[in-house]
C-alpha cells in the first residue's frame, strides 16, 4: 500500500493545529502508521529540502522548518502522495482551494503549515529520512472495508 511523509510545519504547531491537520487526513480515510514530534536541525532542513539547494528562498525554507518542533507522520493509503497533496492544497495557500488545509488555514507561501511528498519515490526517500523502519506499524483497521475496497 502506498505510502507519504507529511510534516506538519512550526507556523501550525505555534498556532495549535495539529489536531485540525491531522484530523482531515485521518478522516480522509488516510492511515496513520506512524507519527512523531522532532526539532529538525539545520542538517536534515537541508536533506529534506535539497531539491530546492540553490533557489533564493532556499536558506529561509531551511531556517523556517528548523524555527521550532514539527510533527512528522507516514500515512498510508491508495495513492496516498497524490490524495494527501489534494487535501493540503496548492503550495500557495493563497491559490489553495477553499476546504484544503493551506486554503483554509493559510495566507502566505512561507507558512503554508504542511509538508507532503509529490511522488511515491520521494516518499521513501523523506520516510527514510524521519523513522526507521521498525518505526512504520503494521496493522488492521477494521473500518477500513467500509473506506477502501481492497
Ligand atoms: P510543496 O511544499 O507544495 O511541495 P515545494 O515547491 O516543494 O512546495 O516547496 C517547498 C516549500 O518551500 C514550500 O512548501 C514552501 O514552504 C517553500 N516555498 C516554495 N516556493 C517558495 C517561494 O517562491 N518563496 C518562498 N518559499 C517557497
Ligand atoms: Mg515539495
Amino acid at each position: 500500500m502506498e505510502q507519504t511523509l507529511i510534516l506538519i510545519k512550526p507556523d501550525a504547531v505555534q498556532r495549535g493545529l495539529v489536531g485540525a491537520i491531522i484530523s482531515r487526513l485521518e478522516r480522509r480515510g488516510l492511515k496513520i502508521i506512524a507519527l512523531k514530534m522532532l526539532q529538525i536541525d539545520e542538517a536534515l532542513g537541508k536533506r529534506l529540502y535539497a531539491v530546492h539547494q540553490g533557489k533564493p528562498f532556499f536558506s529561509g525554507l531551511v531556517d523556517f522548518i528548523t524555527s521550532s518542533p514539527v510533527i512528522a507522520a507516514v500515512l498510508e493509503g491508495p495513492r496516498a502522495v497524490e490524495v494527501a497533496r489534494q487535501s493540503m492544497g496548492q503550495t500557495d495557500p493563497a491559490q489553495a482551494a477553499p476546504g484544503t488545509i493551506r486554503g483554509d488555514f493559510g495566507l502566505e507561501i512561507r507558512r503554508n503549515l504542511v509538508h507532503g511528498s509529490d511522488s511515491v519515490a520521494n516518499a521513501e526517500q523523506e520516510i527514510s529520512l524521519f523513522f526507521s523502519p521498525g518505526e512504520l506499524l503494521s496493522y488492521e483497521r477494521e473500518a477500513d472495508r467500509w473506506v477502501k475496497e481492497s
